[in-house]
Protein backbone atom coordinates (compact mmCIF):
# COMPACT_ATOMS: atom_id res chain seq x y z
CA UNK A 1 0.00 0.00 0.00
CA UNK A 2 1.48 3.60 -0.61
CA UNK A 3 2.72 4.64 1.99
CA UNK A 4 2.37 8.98 3.38
CA UNK A 5 5.35 10.63 5.69
CA UNK A 6 3.64 13.28 6.69
CA UNK A 7 2.38 15.85 10.14
CA UNK A 8 -1.20 17.49 9.78
CA UNK A 9 -0.25 20.73 10.87
CA UNK A 10 2.37 20.57 7.96
CA UNK A 11 1.04 22.72 5.23
CA UNK A 12 3.13 21.09 1.88
CA UNK A 13 1.91 17.43 3.69
CA UNK A 14 -1.31 18.55 3.76
CA UNK A 15 -1.34 19.20 -0.38
CA UNK A 16 -0.75 15.93 -0.71
CA UNK A 17 -3.13 14.43 2.20
CA UNK A 18 -6.01 16.20 0.51
CA UNK A 19 -4.88 14.84 -2.85
CA UNK A 20 -5.23 11.50 -1.24
CA UNK A 21 -8.59 11.94 0.34
CA UNK A 22 -10.27 13.83 -2.53
CA UNK A 23 -9.49 11.15 -5.07
CA UNK A 24 -10.09 8.26 -2.28
CA UNK A 25 -6.76 6.85 -2.46
CA UNK A 26 -5.91 4.40 0.20
CA UNK A 27 -2.89 4.87 2.04
CA UNK A 28 -0.79 3.87 4.66
CA UNK A 29 -0.08 7.54 6.99
CA UNK A 30 3.02 7.25 8.69
CA UNK A 31 2.78 10.26 11.09
CA UNK A 32 6.63 12.17 11.20
CA UNK A 33 7.27 15.06 14.75
CA UNK A 34 9.12 17.96 12.71
CA UNK A 35 11.07 18.17 16.08
CA UNK A 36 13.66 15.78 15.21
CA UNK A 37 11.79 12.74 13.33
CA UNK A 38 12.63 14.32 10.27
CA UNK A 39 16.78 14.21 10.74
CA UNK A 40 16.58 10.57 12.30
CA UNK A 41 19.28 8.30 10.15
CA UNK A 42 16.47 6.10 8.57
CA UNK A 43 13.89 8.96 7.69
CA UNK A 44 17.08 10.84 6.09
CA UNK A 45 17.74 7.63 3.61
CA UNK A 46 13.89 8.28 2.45
CA UNK A 47 14.43 11.91 2.00
CA UNK A 48 18.07 13.57 2.34
CA UNK A 49 16.64 16.74 2.40
CA UNK A 50 14.25 15.98 6.22
CA UNK A 51 11.59 17.57 4.71
CA UNK A 52 7.84 15.84 4.69
CA UNK A 53 5.92 14.99 2.94
CA UNK A 54 7.38 11.62 1.04
CA UNK A 55 5.02 9.51 -0.60
CA UNK A 56 6.75 5.64 -1.04
CA UNK A 57 4.14 3.31 -3.80
CA UNK A 58 5.46 0.78 -6.01
CA UNK A 59 8.98 0.66 -4.69
CA UNK A 60 9.12 4.55 -5.97
CA UNK A 61 10.16 7.14 -3.56
CA UNK A 62 8.80 10.68 -4.21
CA UNK A 63 9.62 14.05 -2.55
CA UNK A 64 8.02 17.35 -3.21
CA UNK A 65 4.39 18.09 -2.85
CA UNK A 66 3.85 19.00 -6.60
CA UNK A 67 5.52 16.27 -8.09
CA UNK A 68 3.89 13.67 -5.48
CA UNK A 69 0.22 15.41 -6.77
CA UNK A 70 1.20 15.07 -10.46
CA UNK A 71 2.43 11.83 -9.54
CA UNK A 72 -0.93 10.69 -7.92
CA UNK A 73 -3.20 12.80 -10.76
CA UNK A 74 -1.13 10.45 -13.42
CA UNK A 75 -2.16 7.30 -11.23
CA UNK A 76 -5.35 7.95 -10.20
CA UNK A 77 -7.18 10.15 -12.74
CA UNK A 78 -10.38 9.87 -11.01
CA UNK A 79 -11.68 12.50 -10.22
CA UNK A 80 -9.57 14.34 -12.73
CA UNK A 81 -8.07 17.51 -10.94
CA UNK A 82 -5.46 18.84 -13.69
CA UNK A 83 -7.30 20.30 -16.32
CA UNK A 84 -5.87 19.29 -20.42
CA UNK A 85 -7.02 22.66 -21.68
CA UNK A 86 -4.00 24.70 -22.44
CA UNK A 87 -5.83 27.71 -21.17
CA UNK A 88 -6.95 26.10 -17.46
CA UNK A 89 -3.82 23.94 -17.25
CA UNK A 90 -2.08 27.54 -17.37
CA UNK A 91 -3.82 28.50 -14.44
CA UNK A 92 -3.33 25.81 -12.58
CA UNK A 93 0.07 25.68 -12.83
CA UNK A 94 0.29 28.93 -11.91
CA UNK A 95 -1.65 29.64 -9.07
CA UNK A 96 0.28 26.63 -7.68
CA UNK A 97 3.57 28.40 -8.49
CA UNK A 98 2.18 31.56 -7.29
CA UNK A 99 1.34 29.45 -4.07
CA UNK A 100 4.72 28.14 -3.86
CA UNK A 101 6.93 31.25 -4.19
CA UNK A 102 5.06 34.12 -3.45
CA UNK A 103 2.12 33.59 -1.11
CA UNK A 104 3.70 30.78 0.89
CA UNK A 105 7.06 32.91 1.92
CA UNK A 106 4.78 35.65 3.52
CA UNK A 107 2.72 33.67 5.35
CA UNK A 108 6.05 32.49 7.08
CA UNK A 109 6.94 36.28 7.25
CA UNK A 110 3.75 37.40 8.82
CA UNK A 111 4.16 34.40 11.85
CA UNK A 112 7.73 35.24 12.04
CA UNK A 113 8.23 39.10 11.94
CA UNK A 114 6.97 41.71 14.43
CA UNK A 115 4.02 43.20 13.69
CA UNK A 116 5.63 46.39 13.35
CA UNK A 117 8.59 45.35 10.81
CA UNK A 118 9.06 46.58 7.58
CA UNK A 119 9.30 42.69 6.36
CA UNK A 120 5.60 42.15 8.02
CA UNK A 121 4.13 45.65 6.58
CA UNK A 122 6.06 44.05 3.08
CA UNK A 123 4.30 41.15 3.45
CA UNK A 124 0.56 42.08 3.81
CA UNK A 125 1.09 43.62 0.81
CA UNK A 126 2.54 41.49 -1.47
CA UNK A 127 -0.42 38.71 0.20
CA UNK A 128 -2.67 41.49 -1.73
CA UNK A 129 -1.50 41.32 -4.65
CA UNK A 130 -1.58 37.44 -4.72
CA UNK A 131 -5.18 37.65 -3.57
CA UNK A 132 -6.05 40.20 -6.13
CA UNK A 133 -4.05 38.15 -8.94
CA UNK A 134 -5.90 34.67 -7.55
CA UNK A 135 -9.42 37.24 -8.12
CA UNK A 136 -8.57 37.46 -11.34
CA UNK A 137 -7.39 34.05 -12.17
CA UNK A 138 -11.02 32.69 -10.75
CA UNK A 139 -12.58 34.63 -12.52
CA UNK A 140 -16.42 33.42 -12.37
CA UNK A 141 -15.12 30.03 -12.16
CA UNK A 142 -16.18 28.00 -9.39
CA UNK A 143 -12.42 26.41 -8.72
CA UNK A 144 -9.24 27.37 -10.03
CA UNK A 145 -9.67 26.63 -14.35
CA UNK A 146 -12.37 24.71 -13.53
CA UNK A 147 -15.73 23.92 -11.91
CA UNK A 148 -14.42 21.38 -10.41
CA UNK A 149 -11.62 20.94 -7.65
CA UNK A 150 -8.55 21.29 -9.17
CA UNK A 151 -4.39 20.66 -7.67
CA UNK A 152 -4.39 24.00 -7.55
CA UNK A 153 -7.70 24.91 -4.86
CA UNK A 154 -5.55 22.23 -2.91
CA UNK A 155 -2.32 23.95 -2.80
CA UNK A 156 -3.77 27.67 -2.80
CA UNK A 157 -7.02 26.59 -0.34
CA UNK A 158 -4.46 25.02 1.85
CA UNK A 159 -2.23 28.10 2.19
CA UNK A 160 -5.12 30.70 1.78
CA UNK A 161 -7.33 29.37 4.66
CA UNK A 162 -4.64 29.84 6.58
CA UNK A 163 -4.69 34.29 6.84
CA UNK A 164 -8.05 34.84 8.93
CA UNK A 165 -5.92 33.32 11.72
CA UNK A 166 -2.87 35.45 10.99
CA UNK A 167 -5.18 38.54 11.16
CA UNK A 168 -5.47 38.79 7.03
CA UNK A 169 -8.99 38.91 6.43
CA UNK A 170 -10.69 37.66 3.11
CA UNK A 171 -13.85 40.09 3.20
CA UNK A 172 -12.17 42.43 0.50
CA UNK A 173 -11.28 39.56 -1.65
CA UNK A 174 -15.05 38.54 -2.49
CA UNK A 175 -14.95 35.68 -5.06
CA UNK A 176 -11.55 34.38 -3.19
CA UNK A 177 -14.05 34.28 -0.40
CA UNK A 178 -16.54 32.63 -1.44
CA UNK A 179 -13.92 29.95 -2.77
CA UNK A 180 -12.50 29.45 0.76
CA UNK A 181 -16.46 28.92 1.89
CA UNK A 182 -16.88 26.43 -1.25
CA UNK A 183 -14.23 24.77 -0.16
CA UNK A 184 -14.71 24.16 3.61
CA UNK A 185 -18.24 22.84 2.61
CA UNK A 186 -15.92 19.76 1.13
CA UNK A 187 -16.44 16.67 3.26
CA UNK A 188 -12.81 16.26 2.96
CA UNK A 189 -11.85 19.38 4.58
CA UNK A 190 -14.18 19.68 7.20
CA UNK A 191 -12.41 16.13 8.13
CA UNK A 192 -8.98 18.06 7.92
CA UNK A 193 -9.64 21.43 9.53
CA UNK A 194 -6.59 22.30 11.38
CA UNK A 195 -8.05 23.38 14.84
CA UNK A 196 -6.71 26.50 17.31
CA UNK A 197 -4.14 24.37 18.95
CA UNK A 198 -2.36 22.70 15.83
CA UNK A 199 -2.44 26.04 14.14
CA UNK A 200 -0.62 27.35 17.92
CA UNK A 201 1.84 24.17 17.52
CA UNK A 202 2.81 25.15 13.27
CA UNK A 203 3.48 28.74 14.05
CA UNK A 204 5.59 27.81 16.86
CA UNK A 205 7.25 24.93 14.74
CA UNK A 206 7.89 27.28 12.10
CA UNK A 207 9.52 29.75 14.40
CA UNK A 208 11.45 27.20 15.31
CA UNK A 209 12.32 26.23 11.65
CA UNK A 210 13.41 29.35 10.43
CA UNK A 211 15.77 29.96 13.18
CA UNK A 212 17.30 26.90 12.07
CA UNK A 213 17.30 27.46 8.53
CA UNK A 214 18.87 30.75 8.66
CA UNK A 215 21.49 29.82 11.49
CA UNK A 216 22.53 26.87 8.83
CA UNK A 217 22.79 30.14 6.24
CA UNK A 218 25.13 32.21 8.56
CA UNK A 219 27.35 28.90 9.39
CA UNK A 220 27.28 28.17 5.39
CA UNK A 221 28.46 32.11 4.33
CA UNK A 222 31.12 32.00 6.77
CA UNK A 223 32.62 28.64 5.58
CA UNK A 224 32.97 30.11 1.89
N1 LIG B 1 9.39 22.07 -1.37
C1 LIG B 1 9.04 21.04 -0.41
C2 LIG B 1 9.03 21.66 0.96
C3 LIG B 1 8.77 20.66 2.06
C4 LIG B 1 8.91 21.28 3.45
O1 LIG B 1 9.51 22.36 3.62
N2 LIG B 1 8.36 20.60 4.45
C5 LIG B 1 8.45 21.08 5.82
C6 LIG B 1 7.10 20.93 6.50
S1 LIG B 1 5.86 21.96 5.77
C7 LIG B 1 9.45 20.21 6.57
O2 LIG B 1 9.44 19.01 6.42
N3 LIG B 1 10.30 20.80 7.40
C8 LIG B 1 11.23 20.08 8.24
C9 LIG B 1 12.63 20.59 8.10
O3 LIG B 1 12.89 21.53 7.30
O4 LIG B 1 13.51 20.05 8.80
C10 LIG B 1 7.67 20.43 -0.78
O5 LIG B 1 6.87 21.13 -1.43
O6 LIG B 1 7.42 19.27 -0.46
Amino acid sequence: MLQFYYNPISPNARRVWLTLLEKGIAFEPILMNLDGDQLQENFLTVNPFHHIPVVVDDGLRIVESLAIMDYLEAKYPQPTMLPSKPQALAKVRMVQHITANELFPKIIALIYESADSPQFIKAIQHIDKVLQFFTEILDNSLYFGSEELTLADIVAGTAVLYLPNLGVSLSAYLKIYEWSERLMQRPVWQKTKISPEDFEQFKRRVRVLVKMHRRELVSKNKSR
